[in-house]
C-alpha cells in the first residue's frame, strides 16, 4: 500500500526567521516581530480574497483612493488589515500605502523601522478572480529620526528587506533581505503557515517571454517600440504574456524568466508604477534574483530615489539578458 513519505523537517516561515535572527546576535527581535504582522496581513488578506464572492465583498465601496481609482471593498479592507497589523506590532513608525494619501505615522516612540506598501496589487482584477497580491518594502530608521514620510524618501538600495505576496491557485510570498537570497514560501492552507518551497530562487538568464501592455504602443519612445518588435522579428519570436497584475506577472517572470516592463511613455511620462512600494521592492527581489531592473532612463531602479511618496517611474524587469536588450537599444538611441 501507498506508503506516503512525510517531510517532518518543514522550513516555515516562522522558522526561516527565527533561524534569520539567530545569525544576528545583535538582532532585538523586532525585525522578526515586524515579519510576523506582515505575514499576519498576507494570511488574512489571502482569506478574504477567497471569501469575497461568498460573502458579497466585491463591488464599490464608493470611495476613490489617491489617484481617483474606483476604490474596491476588498482594496479597503486590504488596508485596514495591513494597517491594523503594522501599527499593532509597534514596531513601525512610519507606513506609506497605495491607498492612502499622506503616510501614517504611528505613536511608537522606540519604533525603528518604516513600511511601504501596497496592500492589494492589481485589484481591478479582482472580479474576475485573477491573482492580485501585496507588494512591501521594509526601511530602518536612521537612529533619532521622529518618523515623518521623508524618512521614506530613499532609494530601495536602502531597504532591509521587500518582498512581494501573490494570491493565486495558493498563496505564495517571495522573500529577501539586503543582501541575501531570495526565498520563496507556499500557504499550506491546513496548517496555516507559509512554507519554504522555493529556497534561493535564482532567475534564469534568459527566456523569450514579453510581458507590457502592448496597447499603449502607440504612446511608446522610439526605443521601445524597435525592442519589442525586435523580440517579435527574432528568429524564434517572443511569446507575449500579461496578466495586467504586476504581481502575477512578476512572480512568472521570476520564475520562468523573461521581462515585464511598464515603460513611461508619452502619455504618461513618469511612468505607471510606484517607485515606493512597487518598482523598487520588486527590482530588489528581481536583481537578489541574478535578474536586472532599470527605469526608462535605463538607471538601476534601486537606485532612484522619489521625491514624494506616491512617485511614478517606467519600468523594465526580468532576466539578466532579456534587460540589457533594452539597456542596449536606449544606449545605441543615445
Ligand atoms: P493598481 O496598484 O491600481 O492595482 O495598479 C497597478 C497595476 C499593476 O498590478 C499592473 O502591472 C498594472 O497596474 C496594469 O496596468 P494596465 O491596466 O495599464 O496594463
Ligand atoms: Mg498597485
Amino acid at each position: 500500500v501507498g506508503k506516503e513519505t512525510i517531510n517532518t523537517e518543514i522550513v516555515t516561515l516562522s522558522r526561516y526567521l527565527s533561524e534569520e535572527q539567530a545569525k544576528h546576535p545583535e538582532a532585538t527581535g523586532d525585525f522578526t516581530l515586524l515579519c510576523h504582522a506582515l505575514q499576519f496581513s498576507f494570511k488574512s488578506i489571502a482569506y478574504y480574497i477567497r471569501r469575497a464572492s461568498l460573502i458579497n465583498l466585491s463591488g464599490l465601496a464608493g470611495s476613490s483612493n489617491t489617484t481617483g481609482d474606483d476604490q474596491k471593498k476588498l482594496d479597503v479592507i486590504g488596508n485596514d488589515i495591513f494597517i491594523a497589523a503594522m501599527r499593532s506590532c509597534g514596531r513601525v513608525k512610519v507606513l506609506v500605502s497605495e491607498e492612502n494619501e499622506e503616510a501614517i505615522v504611528f505613536d511608537h516612540p522606540d519604533a525603528r523601522y518604516a513600511v511601504a506598501c501596497d496592500p492589494i496589487d492589481g485589484s481591478s482584477n479582482l472580479d474576475a478572480g485573477v491573482s492580485v497580491g501585496t507588494i512591501f518594502g521594509i526601511y530602518r530608521l536612521k537612529e533619532g529620526v521622529k518618523g515623518t514620510k521623508e524618512d521614506l524618501l530613499h532609494p530601495a538600495t536602502d531597504l532591509v528587506a521587500a518582498g512581494f505576496t501573490m494570491y493565486g491557485a495558493s498563496a505564495q510570498l517571495v522573500l529577501t533581505m539586503k543582501g541575501g537570497a531570495v526565498n520563496g514560501f507556499t500557504m499550506d492552507n491546513a496548517l496555516g503557515e507559509f512554507i519554504l518551497t522555493h529556497p534561493d530562487m535564482q532567475m534564469p538568464k534568459k527566456r523569450a517571454i514579453y510581458s507590457c501592455n502592448e496597447g499603449n504602443s502607440k504612446y511608446w519612445e522610439e526605443p521601445v517600440k524597435e525592442w519589442v518588435e525586435s523580440l517579435k522579428q527574432a528568429e524564434k519570436p517572443y511569446s507575449a504574456r500579461y496578466i495586467g497584475s504586476m504581481v502575477a506577472d512578476a512572480y512568472r517572470t521570476l520564475l520562468y524568466g523573461g521581462i515585464f516592463a511598464y515603460p513611461a511613455d508619452k502619455k504618461s511620462p513618469k511612468g505607471k508604477l510606484r517607485i515606493l512600494y512597487e518598482c523598487g521592492p520588486m527590482a530588489m527581489v528581481f536583481e537578489n534574483a541574478g535578474g536586472q531592473a532599470v527605469d526608462s532612463k535605463m538607471r538601476r531602479m534601486v537606485t532612484v530615489v522619489p521625491e514624494h511618496i506616491h512617485d511614478r517611474s517606467g519600468i523594465f524587469l526580468g532576466s539578466y539578458e532579456e534587460v540589457q536588450k533594452v539597456i542596449d537599444i536606449h544606449k545605441k538611441h543615445g
